[in-house]
């Protein structure tokens, strides 16, 4: 009996430190298998004496009992722990943010951004857009803009002219999107309202000038449209372009071909440690040009100025979009790098409204 509680006890000891499946099979081979010291036993039994098998054949009996029950144990405490092991490598952090998609990835360009503004605001207020091309004529881009020959800004100076073609016509970059008017009084009838942004072009390279440029011009005619109903536009736009309630805004006389009277537009604006703030402030900051449209163009468009009047006014995209969103450099405008991109640019899906706001 001792011979069987001593080898009781070296097999739980063995089992105990059996540290892997493979040590613990191992330990299983060396008792229990063909060849074990358990089975040796049991078969030893056919050779007692009944009365001997009698006391020995449950003790054996009871020593394999115990044996398997403590490897069966054993190997369940060892497949918890492998368990346990597998799990703790192979943990997730669920907490981790998920990573952007593609359609998450890509910025509008600040002015494309402001352009879409524009639209939104000018749309809430009965405006359509209209566009045309770069390219245009010396006719369209000036004549009929009441641009007399000679006019200053018709030299080479400012304008970029093509070559002349085989009929002499020299066409050029338009300087303002102003042809685009012109394009469309002749195509359409009053009352017309049009809102135009769109490239320009003025041979200027400098701090604050770039060749190409983004100018937004906006035109009203029905048969009454005055300056009061141009003032009013005008403010309208202010307040929702710049976000705030209230706008001051000063009309300084000025000269424009294409209009009479014209002036220039200042908004009152705050600039303390180097930053703009509009609706507040005792400082005035240029932003717009506009007028009532000049007799001699609503003629050149076939309309008869004793019937129908009208306003008009044009701005820099690029200058409002760097006034709006604190840019301090007009030259990375047209840099295209996405360093910049990603810091100044505007996430794709949030198109603005004038119901979920413009810039937020
Ligand atoms: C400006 C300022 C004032 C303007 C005039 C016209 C047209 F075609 F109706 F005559 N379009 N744009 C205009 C008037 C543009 O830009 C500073």
């Amino acid at each position: 009996m001792t011979d069987l509680n001593q080898l009781e006890s070296d097999l739980r000891s063995q089992i105990d430190a059996a540290a892997d499946e493979a040590a613990l099979e191992a330990v299983r081979v060396a008792s229990l298998g063909k060849k074990g010291a358990i089975s040796e036993l049991l078969k030893s039994l056919g050779a007692m004496s009944p009365d001997e098998r009698k006391t020995k054949g449950p003790a054996i009996n009871g020593l394999r009992d115990a044996v398997q029950g403590a490897i069966a144990a054993r190997r369940e405490v060892l497949a918890a722990a492998a368990l346990e092991r597998r799990l703790a490598a192979e943990r997730l952090d669920v907490t981790l943010p998920v990573r952007d998609g593609p359609e998450t990835r890509g910025r509008i360009h600040p002015i494309s951004q402001v352009v879409d503004e524009l639209t939104a605001i000018f749309a809430d207020l009965g405006f359509s857009v209209a566009d045309g091309p770069d390219i245009e004529t010396d006719y369209l881009n000036f004549t009929a803009l009441n641009f007399p020959v000679g006019h200053p800004a018709r030299e080479m100076h400012d304008t970029f002219f093509m070559r002349p073609d085989a009929n002499g016509e020299r066409k050029l970059l338009r300087t303002h999107t102003s042809p685009v008017q012109i394009r469309t009084l002749k195509a359409q009838k009053p009352p017309v309202r049009v809102i135009i942004p769109g490239r320009t072009y003025r041979h200027d390279s400098d701090q604050t000038h770039t060749p190409m440029f983004h100018q937004v011009e906006g035109l009203v005619i029905d048969k009454s449209a005055n300056i009061a109903n141009m003032k009013w536009v005008l403010e309208e736009f202010c307040k929702a372009f710049f976000e705030v309630d209230s706008v001051k805004m000063r009309f300084r006389p000025s000269f424009f071909p294409f209009t009479e009277p014209s002036a220039e537009v200042d908004i009152q604006c705050s600039r303390k440690g180097g930053e703009i703030r509009f609706g507040e402030g005792e400082d005035w900051l240029e932003i717009l040009g506009c007028g009532m449209v000049h007799p001699n163009v609503l003629r050149n468009c076939g309309l008869d100025p004793d019937e129908y009047q009208g306003f008009a006014w044009g701005m820099g995209i690029d200058r409002i979009a760097m006034l709006k969103y604190g840019m301090p450099d007009l030259r990375p405008f047209f840099d295209a790098d996405v360093r910049w991109l990603d810091h100044y640019g505007f996430r794709p899906l949030d198109l603005p409204t004038l119901a979920g706001g413009l810039s937020s």
